[in-house]
């Protein structure tokens, strides 16, 4: 038995229990909302009640379906396949859909093939979205999702929009797949964490702390890997599978990007522009740029950073990232984007050169600088 379990447990007091919230919910959020509200994990544990209704939704409904954002990350990808597997252990079909397919790093996630752009069946009873706020960031799939009669949502982010029914919701948790893994935990679970599921979570861990490096992973956190490793999750696999596992393309990108940086605030604040002819020349995706941003971050002088990139109908985007206090989604938010504290993203009108000049001033000034 790892610590997680005796010291996390619900039915026990926990050592992580006593923790207050990091990150407040914002005011009056909790009576706009659906059935029932909650914070988790690092918040507010047991989480019992959530995990109760949750499962009472799940068996009372024939088929669910079951989504992410687009641009999938480890922590989308990871949380959605681990549901997917959760409701075949309890029988219940269901599909996952995603805007886009997979990136490469993943499709060693048990499930992975399961993903789909339009869902296969129709008369889905009931939605589960996972990682995001806000229901643009199911990009196509949308529509599936708004026809269903009830959705649950579980997610990470500072709430927003909001949407769901049932709103499983924790912005201090540093992955969806953390909320997961304590819900999955709830004694009250009829399905065993296998290594499926278990690898899932894993990923999404993983990635969204950066590998435990980001000032998001916790003692809970950490608890958490030992728990899903116990449960079959490699973490040196998942390890390998999603960061010696790149593209040509994506490094030589990087490459091209560092030559591309620009430094100003004495070197506090660094950039990349990526011009699309450098995608047709090195053959690179959007999912390319991946980790470029942590890279000029990594320059000890840097404290803030971001890349940007033309994206679809005309629009640039961003992402942002910082170190420490700074908090990039408050100047995301200013802009017209959202995100993490130390990492967030924006989507910009207009040029390359003039999303350029917002970002930099608003980081500049972010910065005192
Ligand atoms: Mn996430």
């Amino acid at each position: 038995m790892s610590d997680y379990d005796s010291n996390c447990a619900w039915e026990k007091d926990r050592v992580c229990a006593s923790r207050a919230p990091k990150h407040p919910l914002p005011q009056g959020w909790q009576a706009q909302t659906g059935i029932l509200i909650s914070v988790t994990t690092e918040s507010n544990p047991p989480f019992t009640e959530q995990f109760q209704e949750l499962l009472r939704l799940v068996k009372q409904s024939g088929d669910v379906l079951i989504g992410t954002h687009l641009n999938p990350d480890g922590d989308a990808i990871g949380s959605a396949l681990a549901v997917s597997h959760w409701l075949d252990g309890l029988g219940v079909r269901n599909e996952v859909l995603c805007h886009n397919e997979p990136p490469g790093y993943l499709r060693f996630l048990p499930g992975s093939d399961r993903l789909r752009r339009e869902p296969e069946r129709s008369g889905h009873q009931l939605g589960i979205v996972v990682d995001l706020d806000s229901l643009d960031r199911l990009g196509s799939c949308r529509p599936y999702f708004e026809a269903l009669p009830t959705l649950v949502l579980i997610d990470h982010h500072q709430p927003h929009e909001m949407p769901g029914d049932l709103r499983i919701v924790d912005p201090a948790s540093p992955a969806t797949a953390a909320i997961l893994t304590d819900l999955f935990a709830c004694k009250q679970n009829p399905v065993a964490v296998d290594i499926k599921i278990a690898e899932c979570l894993m990923t999404g861990l993983v990635t969204d702390t950066g590998s435990f490096r980001f000032p998001n992973t916790t003692a809970h956190s950490l608890h958490q890997a030992a728990w899903l490793q116990e449960r079959g999750a490699q973490l040196s696999k998942v390890a390998d599978e999603v960061y010696l596992n790149r593209d040509e393309q994506a490094v030589r990108l990087l490459g091209e990007a560092i030559h591309l940086m620009k430094t100003a605030c004495a070197g506090r604040l660094a950039w990349v522009v990526l011009p699309p002819s450098l995608f047709e020349q090195l053959g690179a995706l959007e999912e390319h740029t991946e980790g470029i941003v942590n890279e000029i971050l990594s320059i000890r002088t840097v404290s803030a950073a971001f890349v940007l990139r033309a994206g679809k109908f005309g629009k640039v985007k961003g992402s942002l990232r910082s170190k420490g206090d700074l908090d990039v989604a408050k100047v995301a938010q200013a802009i017209g984007g959202g995100g993490h504290k130390n990492a967030a993203g924006v989507t910009l009108e207009g040029s390359l050169e003039v999303a350029e000049s917002v970002v930099v001033k608003a980081m500049s000034e972010a910065l005192g600088c």
